[in-house]
């Protein structure tokens, strides 16, 4: 859960590359495969699995800051490695609320893919190994994959009144996948997106 905070001082933390956290932390979110419903393409294998196991795909710890313009959110996504058939763990993906709001990623461990569109039909697939930096400028959703077999360990900073809107991606997917294809990362079209630019602005 968020607690919001309104009043900050300056900081410094810590990421525990061991316990895989960062010290004091003033949000956990995990996300399990539950959350993913109608994200990946095999039905039959994801609806499989998650009779035997509501897997935790991946975690979010942050430090907050108070929700204003200025301000920056910071933190480390930690990106579980496995698959749902031929794709990756992934996360659920977003626009920002404030849709003009950009986005710095580090990659500090792992091997994995953002996957990128614009409302306007723009999409980008960067590659993610330690030490890239990511710029994803506003306007872009984002979605990180994890393309390796141990996990993708990503620090991340975001404008602190950007927000998060889930429902865009949730309804129509992404137009772009990587899959699995003779053990290596592919990228293909999204075979369920259809229609174009029906940007939801509620969350
Ligand atoms: C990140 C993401 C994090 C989890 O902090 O929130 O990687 O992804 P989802 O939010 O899509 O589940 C970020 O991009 N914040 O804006
Ligand atoms: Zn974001």
């Amino acid at each position: 859960m968020k607690k919001k905070k309104n009043k900050i001082m300056p900081f410094t933390f810590k990421i525990d590359f061991t316990n895989r956290t960062l010290s004091n932390p003033d949000s956990h979110i995990i996300r399990k495969l539950s959350s993913m419903k109608g994200q990946y393409l095999d039905q039959s294998i994801y609806n499989g699995m998650l009779k035997k196991e509501d897997t935790v795909l991946y975690e979010v710890y942050e430090k907050l800051a108070p929700e204003i313009e200025g301000e920056l959110i910071q933190g480390l996504s930690i990106v579980h490695p496995g698959k749902v058939g031929r794709e990756y763990f992934m996360t659920k993906g977003h626009f920002h609320s404030v849709l003009e709001t950009a986005e710095l990623y580090f990659c500090l461990k792992g091997q994995g893919y953002m996957i990128m569109e614009t409302p306007e039909g723009d999409w980008s697939a960067e590659e993610l190994v330690p030490y890239t930096a990511l710029y994803v400028p506003g306007r872009w959703a984002h979605r990180s994959i994890n393309v390796g077999s141990e996990d993708l360990l990503m620090l991340f900073v975001y404008p602190a009144h950007a927000g998060h809107n889930y429902v865009t991606i949730e309804t129509k997917g992404f137009r772009k996948l990587i899959v699995e294809e003779n053990s290596n990362p592919k990228l293909i079209d999204n075979p369920r997106w259809k229609g174009k630019n029906e940007f939801k602005t509620s969350q």
